[in-house]
């Protein structure tokens, strides 16, 4: 069976968690990082080296990285669904995973931090107001490619939504001023009533 290790607060679990939940893989998952801790024993250094989460074993196959996990989970169970089989769509799907993963997400992690874990007095408010510019900018991007579309390529869900989406849900949770983003909205909004999502894109972020 699917096991899969990683805090859910973690949006890089989410991601993974969200993906096995929504092809109905029967899993386990199993909370480490963070304050649940687990990531200093060597059995855990064998298996991911960075000593972070998410990692999973699919029948042996070790795998860390999310999008890389993502990638895996849908081409093995997905092929024609989340995993777009026309290579053109694909490409299309990695490019915004992988712009996720480069600029979108790490453009808003000083002002997560800031926001979310770290007490008010202690706070970079100029950190925080870059990464908020910055995190914003990028938004727009995708406010943008998402007009006049249901997903954001092709015309169902694919796993690129689900990267998109659990870090589209942290933009859309933080306490920041943001620019209006209708489309992404309604498209956030149909994401989060699918039941994969469900207890996986939870609120108050933490
Ligand atoms: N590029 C990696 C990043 C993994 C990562 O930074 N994970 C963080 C949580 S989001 C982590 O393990 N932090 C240490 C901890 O949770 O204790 C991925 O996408 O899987």
């Amino acid at each position: 069976m699917l096991k899969i290790w990683g805090r859910s607060s973690s949006v890089n679990v989410q991601k993974v968690l969200w993906t096995a939940r929504e092809l109905a893989l029967p899993h386990t998952a199993e909370q480490v990082g963070g304050k649940f801790g687990g990531l200093d024993t060597p059995e855990y250094g064998a298996m991911n080296p960075n000593r972070k989460v998410p990692v999973i074993d699919d029948g042996g196959l070790i795998l860390w990285e999310s999008n890389a996990i993502v990638r895996y989970l849908a081409a093995r169970y997905s092929e024609g669904a989340l995993w777009p089989t026309d290579v053109a769509v694909r490409a299309q799907a990695d490019r915004w995973m992988d712009w996720t993963a480069t600029e979108w997400q790490p453009a808003m992690v000083p002002a997560f931090l800031g926001l979310i874990r770290t007490p008010e007095d202690q706070r970079d408010t100029a950190a925080i107001e870059a990464s908020t510019a910055k995190a914003n900018q990028l938004g727009q991007i995708l406010e943008d490619a998402l007009q006049q579309k249901e997903y954001i390529v092709g015309s169902h869900l694919t796993m690129a939504d689900i990267v998109l989406g659990c870090v589209a849900h942290r933009w859309l949770s933080l306490p920041i001023e943001r620019p209006k983003t209708p489309a992404m909205n309604t498209w956030y909004r149909r994401l989060m009533t699918r039941p994969a999502t469900q207890g996986v894109l939870v609120l108050p972020l933490s």
